[in-house]
């Protein structure tokens, strides 16, 4: 499969996925979330793959967020579209896989990242690696199901604070949270998700498959989906993610007014 944003192979019943913006820290715009979707779409239909393997190109970044450049001046409208589609096509799709999906968080997972990393269904770190959802330093909050996951990964409190204060946490204290599976040094982080595969592969697929969509099944809240969606379509219509867009791009520190 030959795609412009990503490279993909697979290797003993294992497909590795690697976004490859390395220069952007691999953040997922359009093209990247399209053609993230046709190979999760490959993964589920195709008998030779046994587990997925997802992670970033570099030793900087897993993915830093959705690209904020592209969607600086989406309307509440657009927004909401973005995340729905995204939702359908990539997040939920990577949850409902019946392939096992590991995310190798190869250093920064912020924002979409972070939400990528999350809808997989293991995370491994690397010592290096931080973790965070920014949204709110840009007058949005997470719109790829991230106020869902990680409540679910982490309880209420960790979550309410992870978000509201934006703050990034090491690897290290992602682990005592629950919110990554392993963290190992970056030079192991593909060896160690190999190994959760290998064993895998070792049992039954279907019975593979219906674990976890047993376990999926207990977690989902539909409607808070839905009402993070609305939620994130709103943001775009405030002053203050025209100033937090604005203060990225131009690299300062955003004065938010609560309009
Ligand atoms: N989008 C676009 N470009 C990005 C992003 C991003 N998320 N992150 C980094 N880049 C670019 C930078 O603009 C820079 O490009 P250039 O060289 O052209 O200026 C390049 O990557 C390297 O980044 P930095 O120079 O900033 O590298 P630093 O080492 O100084 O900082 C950080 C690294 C801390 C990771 C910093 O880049 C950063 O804060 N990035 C943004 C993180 C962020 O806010 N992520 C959340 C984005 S919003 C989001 O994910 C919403 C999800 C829900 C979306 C639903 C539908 C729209």
């Amino acid at each position: 499969m030959a795609y412009q944003n990503l490279l993909s192979e697979v290797k003993e019943n294992i497909l590795y996925v690697t976004i490859n913006r390395e220069k952007a820290l691999n953040a997922l715009n359009k093209d990247t979330l399209a053609e993230l979707a046709d190979v999760i779409a490959f993964a589920a239909k195709t008998d030779e793959v046994r587990g997925v393997i997802l992670t970033g190109a570099g030793e900087k970044a897993f993915v830093a967020g959705a690209d904020i450049k592209e969607f600086s001046d989406y309307s509440g409208q657009q927004g909401q579209e973005l995340a729905k589609h995204g939702h359908d096509l990539v997040f939920n799709a990577i949850e409902n896989s019946p392939k096992p999906f590991i995310a190798a968080i190869n250093g920064f997972a912020l924002g979409g990242g972070l939400e990528l990393a999350m809808a997989c269904h293991m995370r491994i770190a690397s010592d290096n690696a931080k973790l965070g959802l920014p949204e709110v330093t840009l007058g949005l909050i997470p719109g790829y199901g991230g106020t869902q996951r990680l409540t679910q990964l982490v309880g209420k409190g960790k979550a309410i604070e992870m978000i509201t204060t934006a703050s990034m946490i090491t690897a290290v204290d992602a682990e005592k949270i629950g919110l990554v599976n392993y963290v190992v040094p970056q030079m192991d982080l593909i060896s160690k998700a190999q190994e959760i595969l290998n064993v895998i592969k070792q049992r039954a697929p279907l019975a593979v498959a219906a674990a976890i969509k047993s376990v999926v099944a207990s977690l989902n809240e539909t409607d808070g989906y839905v009402v993070e969606i609305e939620e994130f379509g709103k943001c775009f219509e405030t002053e203050d993610f025209k100033e937090g867009v604005s203060a990225f791009v131009e690299k300062r520190r955003a004065t938010f007014i609560g309009k």
